[in-house]
Formats: C-alpha cells, sequence, structure tokens
C-alpha cells in the first residue's frame, strides 16, 4: 500500500476532482474511510467542537496532535490536518511539520490569519490576514523541515473570507505557490461559488486548488471539475449530522425516561464493537495469552 503522503499527493495531482470528508476522532475517521472516502478532513472546527470548545485554539496543538493521533491510527487513508495558523510563527510550523510526519499525518493546511484564528464564518470581515511574506516564510519553512517528500502542504488563502477580493487572493497564491506550497485552499463564505470561478479563471495553475463548499453547497460538483478544482473538502458533516443524532436521542430518552423506543433507530452495541474491531483481539488471544486449563 503506498505511503498517505503519497495517496494524497496523487489525488491533488489527478486529472479529476476528489473528494474528502471531514472527521473529528477515531471512530469518525474511520467510517469516512469505510465509506469509500480516499481522504480525511481533521477539521479545525469538527475537533474543536467535539473537544466542547471554540474554534480559536482554546484546545492546545498537542491537544489537536492526540486526536489525530487516534485519527490516523485507525486509518489507512491519508489524513489533511487544518492546521489553523500553524499554531503560531515559522519555528511552531517546523516543529508541528516533524510532530504530523511522526505521526503518519499526510498533509497539512495552513491559513493565511493570525493566532489565534477565528473561524472564517464569524465576522469573516474583521478577521486581521497575516503578512504575504510572513506566511511565505511559513511555508517554506515547512517544506525545509518535512523529511517524506510527498508530505503536502496546503496554503490557505482568506482574502475573499476577509473582504479583500480576487486581486489580493491572486496575489497571495502566487507568492504561496512561489513559496512551495503544494496546493492552495482558497476559501469562500458566499452561497454561490462565484470567489473561485473568478479565482479559477485568472489562476495560472501553478499549483492545485483545494475548495470547502460549505456555504456554496447547491453548486452542482460538475462545476467544479470543469472549472479545475482538484480537490473538495465536504468540512464538517459528520460533526453536524452527530449533533442532530445525539440531541435527537437525548431528548428522546429524557422525555420517556425509557432506552425502549431509540433501540431500533440507534446502531447496535455489536456494531460499535466492530467499529473497534474486537474480533481482532479474539484472534490475538489466541496466539498470545496462554489459555487457562
Ligand atoms: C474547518 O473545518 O475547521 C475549516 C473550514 O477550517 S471552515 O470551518 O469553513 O473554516
Ligand atoms: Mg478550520
Amino acid at each position: 500500500m503506498l505511503a498517505k503522503s503519497t495517496q494524497f499527493k496523487q489525488m491533488l495531482e489527478s486529472d479529476q476532482v476528489e473528494f474528502i470528508l471531514e472527521a473529528h476522532n477515531g471512530l469518525s475517521a474511520k467510517i469516512v474511510e469505510e465509506t469509500g472516502f480516499k481522504g480525511i478532513w481533521g477539521s479545525g472546527l469538527a475537533i474543536s467542537a467535539a473537544m466542547g470548545v471554540r474554534d480559536n485554539n482554546e484546545a492546545s496543538w498537542t491537544q489537536v496532535l492526540d486526536v489525530i493521533e487516534f485519527m490516523s491510527d485507525t486509518t489507512t487513508i491519508p489524513l489533511m490536518l487544518d492546521a489553523d495558523t500553524g499554531y503560531g510563527n515559522f519555528n511552531n510550523v517546523r516543529r508541528l511539520v516533524k510532530k504530523l510526519e511522526q505521526r503518519k499525518i499526510a498533509a497539512m493546511c495552513i491559513e493565511d490569519k493570525l493566532f489565534p484564528k477565528t473561524n472564517s464564518f464569524i465576522d469573516g470581515e474583521a478577521q486581521e490576514l497575516a503578512k504575504i511574506d510572513e506566511f511565505a516564510g511559513k511555508i517554506k519553512a515547512a517544506k525545509d523541515t518535512q523529511e517524506d517528500p510527498d508530505f503536502c502542504v496546503v496554503a490557505r488563502i482568506e482574502a475573499f473570507i476577509a473582504g479583500w477580493g480576487l486581486d489580493e487572493a491572486l496575489k497571495r497564491a502566487e507568492a504561496y505557490s512561489n513559496a512551495g506550497a503544494d496546493a492552495l485552499l482558497v476559501h469562500s463564505k458566499k452561497s454561490s461559488a462565484d470567489d473561485i470561478f473568478d479565482f479559477m479563471a485568472q489562476w495560472k495553475d501553478t499549483c492545485p486548488v483545494v475548495i470547502v463548499p460549505t456555504m456554496y453547497y447547491n453548486t452542482p460538483v460538475e462545476e467544479f471539475q470543469k472549472c479545475g478544482v482538484s480537490l473538495v473538502i465536504w468540512a464538517n458533516h459528520l460533526l453536524r449530522t452527530s449533533v442532530k443524532a445525539m440531541q435527537q436521542t437525548a431528548s428522546q430518552i429524557y422525555k420517556e425516561s425509557s432506552i425502549k423506543s431509540v433501540e431500533s433507530e440507534i446502531v447496535s452495541v455489536k456494531e460499535v464493537f466492530r467499529l473497534q474491531n474486537a474480533a481482532e483481539l479474539k484472534e490475538a488471544e489466541k496466539i498470545y495469552l496462554p489459555s487457562e486449563k
């Protein structure tokens, strides 16, 4: 089997548009893989929400690292970590890359905002962008640090989010591509994909483009393929569906003071054991554990 980083690089470089789905812990990561997805988005929003904190770097970077270690251990497909701003300056980024490679994380995405970051859908226009050369330095530092040649650094451009528009987005794209980024993530909060189409029409295509259509979910994916997007991230949908399921089940059990009616609506305990691969442990015990006569 190809290294996770190589799998990810091939997705970025393939001719067709590829899709990865958000996960926020080992279990959801496993479900993403089992479903057939070729990759996992380690979403900062979803991981922080699952921890019960805000998407403002309230969880420390090593706490995030612990979560994605579980996600990586339980899967064979590549994971791209949403590493926010890189949790500091170029030096923090260098250490991060080292730790990610040790955990077989295929890629990281860093965004050109300031630490501590704020989610792009909260007062985007009020958010300050990083200086272009400072952010380019982070990208270069990451690329100079990685030991696995296929580890990917995706540079996320927040120019549209912060209200700067196309020219600024293109200027940043060129600088980040020159700094060595393996791909650019162009983010937009519009309900149409106009920002993305405008960008793609002008982009010189020196490196692949990644998008996050959370807000422009109505746009048919063929449009993304047509304009040359390489990778689409479905960024938070397992988190959001689990919130709904948990709210419904919690409320039903609370109202009925009984677990009888929810039983047929939730997975069996056996299914949980299957996802945990309990069967493998049984087999291993036969080999390694002396049986008591
Ligand atoms: C995330 O999933 O954490 C992202 C995408 O960064 S967004 O929430 O759209 O900023
Ligand atoms: Mg994020």
